[in-house]
């Protein structure tokens, strides 16, 4: 994949606005069909569902997993665990186009051989947001993580290592990838709520594919 025209429906160039973050634009577009496909799949075995935080507030964000782990949430707190709660089954397996996507964008963001074994999939509605948050659940902080944003356009939240620090707000369209190392591994990040807005393929919806080693 080259230097192309976004609105051509091609990749454009990698751009880093802040040390440890690449975004790689359009990266996704090619193979997008196919990933929606698999996701169909994915979401047949293990449907999305609206997780409880540990305070008892139903999250906005509909979610569901693939692979060896899966990120869960309930009254007892967030963790990542191998069987669905909501099935009692393992989560489905990772597809060949998410591995595929992921270890291509990592290598482009500087991270070569990353082989994620969990994908966590966040569905946002209209409405629907995710607060600044640090993600410190997984074991090894130096695995990057790859994210793949389809669907209704949003803009993300990247703050500082502290929750006071004015995050800055990235646009993330249908087809973009970000990749998160090394230095940005640790800073705060959310989603602002989702605008009421439609996509050819996912209607209302923005789904967000997160990548991960834990
Ligand atoms: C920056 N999801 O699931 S993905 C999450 O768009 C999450 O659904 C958002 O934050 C979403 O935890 C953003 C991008 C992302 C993921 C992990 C990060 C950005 C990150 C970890 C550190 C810094
Ligand atoms: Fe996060």
């Amino acid at each position: 994949m080259g230097l192309f025209d976004a609105a051509a429906g091609m990749a454009a160039a990698p751009v880093s606005p802040a040390p440890g973050l690449t975004l790689l634009p359009g990266c996704a577009l090619e193979t997008s069909p196919q990933l929606l496909l698999d996701l169909r799949q994915v979401a047949l075995l293990a449907p999305f569902r609206h997780m409880v935080t540990r305070g008892g507030h139903r999250m906005s964000v509909a979610m569901t997993n693939c692979g060896d782990f899966g990120w869960i949430s309930d009254r007892r707190g967030y963790r990542y665990g191998d069987t669905d709660p909501e099935t009692a089954r393992p989560w489905p397996p990772l597809p060949a186009s998410f591995l595929a996507l992921a270890s291509a964008a990592a290598a482009a963001g500087g991270f070569s051989h990353f082989v994620p074994d969990a994908c966590l999939i966040n569905r946002y509605e209209p409405g629907a947001r995710m607060s600044l948050h640090q993600d410190r659940n997984e074991r090894d902080f130096s695995q990057p993580i790859v994210s793949v944003s389809l669907g209704v356009p949003a803009t993300f939240l990247f703050g500082g290592l502290t929750r006071a620090m004015k995050p800055l707000r990235l646009r993330l369209v249908h087809g973009d990838v970000v990749v998160w190392g090394g230095p940005a591994r640790l800073n705060f990040h959310g989603v602002s709520p989702l605008r009421p807005d439609s996509h050819e393929s996912l209607g209302l919806h923005r789904i967000n594919l997160t990548l991960r080693k834990i």
